[in-house]
């Protein structure tokens, strides 16, 4: 039917089970709303555009309070009950479904689940579906710039169109919205990291002012990445000090210029000395010293700051891996309540497969939010299928051990651990003004998974994926298990073909070609070889105490799993270790056969990756069906093109032959 993307997971197909229908056209009498506010009005909406398309009813409002069955009703609890502020009850009552929260956001996440289980054909039998989210803030990071240029993004530009705002409000900002509030994500931040200080001008705020009224509407607040040196470069003052009376002056009186315009701002994001951007250690002050003032400036409301823990120095002599840890842990206690420090995955940078960031479990008197990448910077841009749901799982299970066995990293992320009384999940945006929001088809389900997740770290990948594709794709449910199992094997097959065995880093420039070769850079941890160090004798890096000692840095438990190469799992082995060529591992082949095995088996899996995706050909929209299969191609392409650059480059240290045949990896 010529699906051009844009509907996401909200397609609201008509419902085609006539007993379902039947059953949801029961409820089709009105929809009674508690209140008239803003989220409460979206919500009615919601139902409203659901229910035409999905059983082609038009349903009124009410504000009545009498006795009527046969609709759908919203209830407001009392603060009092014990649910959590967001969470949410469906549940058959009085004859009505009813939806109950104790907020407004509660009621539209609640009518999101409700058209989830219609589009999904579930019968309202016995209906009681509860939901309340295990983190609190729930946020996108756009790194899009006021020239409508996005840092790192593969699916066109900035979705927010400066130039014609605040006029103009883009109806594609409540689609925005719309999409992000049905998974629960409760805060964007519009721009990028690498902030312009032109987004603390006036001319900007009341340009940002007005898709906080939209975002605002679905319960989701806007937030600004800051620029450090505004209170210099925009201010005129002399310095951006961060102790100096002046610069905390100006912050506060900024602050106040954005509640004016903003009544319920979010609050800052800050990068700062890192990767060149300015912050307080231009000063001679701490990370906690330059984000307290920031706190300082928000206390009179709510928002809070984001402080980023993605810092490295360009110390040849040292490791990136421990830089955050080393900068970070000692500064635990002395940050402001209102500062969440924000903890990227992992302590390298994105990569397709890092070890956790130690420094969860080990700052426990400071809330630390974890940073996911969604857009695809590691990940073959916009041409290579991996769904992301592995890695996000990956490293929110893994088990830090602070507080014995089960201490995992969700568990700091959600407080429960440490008892923050702020959590945060945050991803950098993979959407842009492409009309299918992110490029390949297939990515819209990393946004998914990444709202999903941040809702209930439990859900498994495997469930995100199926419901994705129910929503999205198909209801067929054969072709559903082909392109799940797609899913699901996509980021193993892209490390087995692009970083194999705990490699990272084998590019430079763009981080899309193969240049496992670069040894020239800027810096020295700006290269290649930097993080393979392949030599003659063999390739990986030693993070042992022989070695960098990075691994001191994990817990003792933590330690034991990786410190051994013999033990090491081989998906971390070379991360950690520097590994013979010829050295036997747990598969029975020499390291560089094992290597070869990962890197052909991995180019041939994406052939694997097309069958699937052609099972599903006859049940899925032509154009979606097309656009993948041929980004497939491409992947295909590239992945021989990844596999050759590493076996070529890599034999010249090497000096074997490829072997003939390859054992597929265990
Ligand atoms: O991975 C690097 C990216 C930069 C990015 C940086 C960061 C926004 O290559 O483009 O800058 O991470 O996260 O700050």
């Amino acid at each position: 039917d010529g699906d051009d993307g844009y509907r996401l997971w909200l397609r609201y197909e008509p419902v085609t089970d006539p007993v379902v229908k039947g059953e949801y056209l029961k409820f089709s009498a009105f929809i009674r709303q508690s209140g008239k506010g803003e989220i409460m009005q979206s919500a009615s909406q919601e139902l409203q555009k659901g229910f035409k398309s999905l059983v082609n009813r038009n349903i009124s409002r009410t504000n009545s309070s009498g006795n009527m069955s046969g609709g759908i009703v919203f209830k407001l609890l009392p603060r009092t009950t014990s649910v959590d502020d967001e969470g949410y009850r469906i549940q058959l009552a009085g004859g009505n479904v009813e939806i109950s929260s104790k907020s407004e956001s509660g009621i539209l996440y609640g009518t999101f689940a409700l058209l989830k289980h219609m589009q999904m054909q579930r019968p309202l039998k016995n209906l009681n579906i509860t939901g309340s989210p295990k983190v609190r803030y729930r946020m996108l990071n756009h790194w899009d710039n006021p020239d409508g240029s996005i840092e790192r993004g593969y699916a066109g530009s900035s979705l927010w169109k400066w130039y014609e705002l605040p006029e103009r409000v883009d109806p594609r900002y409540m689609d925005y919205a719309r999409a992000n509030a049905s998974l629960g994500i409760n805060g964007t931040v519009l721009n990028n990291v690498n902030a312009s200080a032109r987004f603390m001008s006036q001319e900007y705020i009341v340009k940002v002012a007005a898709i906080a009224d939209v975002m605002r509407r679905y319960g989701i607040k806007t937030y600004l990445s800051v620029y450090f040196a505004a209170p210099k470069t925009l201010g005129g003052l002399p310095t951006s000090d961060p102790l100096d009376p002046s610069v905390r002056a100006w912050w506060k009186e900024k602050v106040a210029q954005i509640y004016k315009e903003i009544p319920d701002f979010g609050g800052f994001l800050v990068k700062a000395n890192s990767e060149g951007e300015p912050g307080p250690q231009d000063y001679g002050r701490t990370h906690a010293d330059g984000a307290n003032m920031l706190a300082e400036a928000f206390s009179p409301y709510d928002g809070i700051v984001i402080w980023r823990a993605f810092v490295y120095k360009a110390d040849p002599n040292a490791d990136r891996f421990k830089a955050a840890y080393e900068e970070f842990v000692p500064l635990d206690g002395k940050f402001d309540p209102k500062v969440i420090v924000q903890v990227k995955n992992g302590p390298i940078d994105f990569q397709p497969r890092e070890p956790f960031s130690p420094l969860f479990g080990n700052m426990p008197k400071t809330p630390l939010g974890i940073e996911f990448q969604l857009t695809q910077e590691y990940l073959g841009f916009a041409t290579h299928a991996v769904y992301e749901a592995a890695i996000f799982k990956e490293c929110l299970q893994s088990d830090t051990y602070v507080n014995g066995g089960g201490s995992t990293v969700a568990k700091v992320v959600d407080g429960s651990l440490h008892g923050y009384a702020r959590t945060l999940m945050a991803g950098v945006a993979n959407t842009g003004n492409v009309r299918n929001w992110t490029g390949h088809p297939l990515a819209q389900a990393n946004w998914y998974a990444f709202g999903r997740l941040s809702w209930d770290h439990q859900l498994s990948a495997e469930q995100i994926a199926q419901e994705w594709t129910e929503l999205t794709l198909t209801r067929n449910r054969k072709a559903r298990e082909n392109i799940v199992d797609l899913m699901l094997r996509s980021r193993e097959i892209y490390v087995d073909y692009n970083t194999p065995l705990g490699l990272s880093r084998p590019w430079m420039g763009v981080h899309f070609a193969p240049e496992p070769w670069q040894n020239k850079g800027s810096r020295p941890d700006w290269t290649a070889v930097y993080y393979h160090r392949a030599d003659s004798v063999g390739l990986g890096f030693d993070r042992t105490a022989a070695g960098s000692n990075a691994l001191s840095q994990y817990r003792p438990e933590v330690q034991k799993q990786w410190n051994d190469p013999d033990k090491t799992p081989l998906s971390y082995l070379l991360w950690f270790h520097h590994i013979g060529w010829g050295k036997k591992l747990s598969t029975g082949n020499t390291l560089w056969d094992e290597l070869c095995g990962r890197l052909y088996s991995g180019a041939d899996s994406v052939m694997w990756m097309q069958k699937k995706w052609d099972l599903a050909k006859g049940n899925l929209d032509a154009q979606v069906y097309t656009d993948v299969a041929e980004r497939l191609k491409v992947q295909r392409r590239e992945a021989i093109w990844w596999r050759n650059a590493w076996v070529l480059y890599l034999q010249t240290f090497a000096k074997q032959p490829i072997p003939k045949d390859f054992q597929p990896p265990k």
